[in-house]
């Protein structure tokens, strides 16, 4: 397979990959059966889960496939500004809050300036796979610029997948657009398929020339989006399902919307915490509805597990994000700098940089796999949680001083699990560890057993090994996966033999933590 054949493939397998979907309505959410374990395709994703058409389509997509996201990076061009509804926790101040972190307001862009910077990150950015367009407002809410970027980048930039997000409301006009474009993954923002829990989110929606509020607004709504779902899968289009957890209003709801959206061939859930703050200026955050703590959020998304597919790395980005999720370089590319590049857009180099991604991921997956091979016998029911300093490329490759997030994984003989990445409030400043960080970071981690770096200065070292998190330095910049899973041995090993006593850590401070990821 060419390593950078991506949308562009899509005509020849379009069949394949819908009776795929079909197949993942039908059973677990992926399309393959899992016997170690969870290793499926929002969590995981290895090649090896995962049918042939499949993997194609998500193997470099950062957001389809968790283990992409170490490899693979996406950008947004905001082009889209207007919005077709009104959501309670959005300002129309800022970004769409459906896929964007609230509070954040992007440079709006034409479609030919889009072009230009898409073109700009391709250059500057090998790992550049994706094109996502998610705002500031709805996408398809405004249509002839959503799908004129497209257009032009499709044919400047062939090897950039096209990703869409919208609320849905328009989807079932745009369908076969989309289909025509190649545009090959599409999220829908899909909170509730109950109208009596849909009119407490959405207060109006402008729909065919009219406006509708309340419960008619909502029914609207959600027949639209659900139709738009169904309409897309039949198409062999990959869908991803998000939803804003909002406790007391559709937390318990999740569960049925999961089970609708799988029902409907949906490929991925992502279940994202409302982040709402009085200063927002929304009315959930003016009326003081909170937010899920990460308890509730990680129970609410292990309660869907069993029904589909779950993603847990999603970063709430900005709708003009860009670079690896966890390394936002969006400030390197504002149009005043794009205007100034020299722009060299070379198909054959991203292609060779891609084919060398694609040599050392099934290096570090058959690493990985062999590693855990050895663990076959045993039985041993004790999960662990680890956290990761990574800058990407899946290796353990950051000094903790300078890391702005962890990746957090649960162990077990099964493997690898990604429970997902927390931010931190990076500790060395300028040369000097900032103490207050530091008791924040331990806070942050304080239920992992362990904590993987490249690198640690003495105080932090102490500090966590005080607070009973063992350091784990000698994997430096080695693969993740394999570290992981040969740390845990020898981590099952001292239990066995009585060296070391394993304890359940720190869910004392998961609303803490809750509260350290939302700032
Ligand atoms: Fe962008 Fe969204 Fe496409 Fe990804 S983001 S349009 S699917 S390319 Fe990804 Fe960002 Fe989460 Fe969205 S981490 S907010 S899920
Ligand atoms: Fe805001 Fe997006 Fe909702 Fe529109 S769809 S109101 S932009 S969150």
């Amino acid at each position: 397979m060419d390593p950078v054949a991506g949308h562009r493939d899509r005509a020849g397998d379009a069949e394949d990959v819908r009776e795929i979907i079909q197949v993942i309505a039908e059973h677990n959410g992926c399309g393959t059966s899992v016997d170690r374990g969870e290793t499926a395709c929002g969590s995981r994703a290895a090649q090896s889960d995962l049918p042939s058409a499949i993997w194609q389509k998500v193997k470099s997509h950062p957001c389809y496939s968790q283990e992409a996201h170490h490899h693979y990076a996406r950008m947004h061009v905001a082009v889209a500004p207007a919005c077709n509804m009104q959501c309670n926790y959005c300002n129309r101040k800022y970004d769409c809050a459906n896929e964007s972190r609230p509070g954040v307001t992007s440079e709006k862009l034409v479609p030919e300036q889009a072009l230009k910077k898409t073109l700009a990150v391709a250059s500057a950015i090998p790992q550049l796979s994706v094109l996502g367009i998610a705002g500031p407002g709805d996408p398809l809410a405004n249509p002839e610029k959503t799908f004129r970027t497209f257009e032009l980048v499709a044919k400047a930039a062939p090897d950039i997948k096209l990703c869409l997000s919208t609320n849905g409301l328009a989807l079932p006009d745009h369908v076969d657009t989309i289909a025509r474009l190649d545009i090959d993954h599409v999220t829908i923002t899909i909170n509730m398929i109950d109208p009596e829990v849909g009119r407490k989110i959405y207060p109006w929606i402008f729909y065919r020339h009219k406006r509708y509020a309340g419960l008619e607004a909502a029914k609207i709504l959600s027949r639209r989006q659900l139709q738009g779902l169904e309409m897309l899968t039949e198409r062999g289009i990959l869908c991803k399902v998000n939803s804003v957890m909002i406790p007391g209003i559709n937390d318990q709801h999740l569960v049925d919307v999961n089970k609708a959206v799988k029902s409907r061939g949906a490929f991925l859930h992502n279940i994202m915490p409302l982040i709402s703050s009085p200063e927002h200026g929304t009315v959930f955050g003016l009326s003081g509805q909170r937010g899920p703590t990460a308890q509730e959020l990680t129970a609410l998304q292990d309660a869907c597990q069993g029904n589909m597919n779950m993603m847990r790395h999603c970063r709430q980005c900005r709708a003009d994000a860009v670079g690896l999720l966890g390394d936002d370089r969006s400030a390197e590319f504002t149009i005043e700098r794009i205007m100034a590049m020299d722009i060299k857009y070379n198909f054959e180099s991203r292609q060779a940089y891609r084919t060398k991604v694609e040599r050392e991921r099934a290096a570090q997956a058959a690493a990985e796999q062999e590693e855990l091979s050895s663990l076959a016998s045993e039985t041993s029911d004790i999960k662990p949680r680890v956290a990761v300093a990574t800058k990407g490329a899946g290796l353990i490759n950051e000094h903790f001083g300078h890391a702005k997030e962890f990746q957090v994984y649960e162990l077990s003989t099964s493997g690898a699990r990604v429970l997902g990445a927390r931010r931190i409030d990076h500790y060395c400043k300028g040369g000097y560890g900032e103490e207050r960080s530091l008791e924040s970071i331990i806070r942050t981690i304080n239920d992992c057993h362990a904590v993987f770096v490249a690198k640690i200065g003495g105080r932090p070292r102490s500090e966590l090994l005080k607070a009973g998190i063992e350091v784990v330095d000698q994997y430096a910049y080695d693969f993740m996966g394999k570290s992981m899973i040969a740390w845990f041995k020898s981590y099952l090993d001292k239990v066995e033999s009585g060296e070391h006593r394993h304890l359940q850590r720190g869910a004392g401070d998961i609303q803490q933590r809750a509260l350290n990821s939302a700032a």
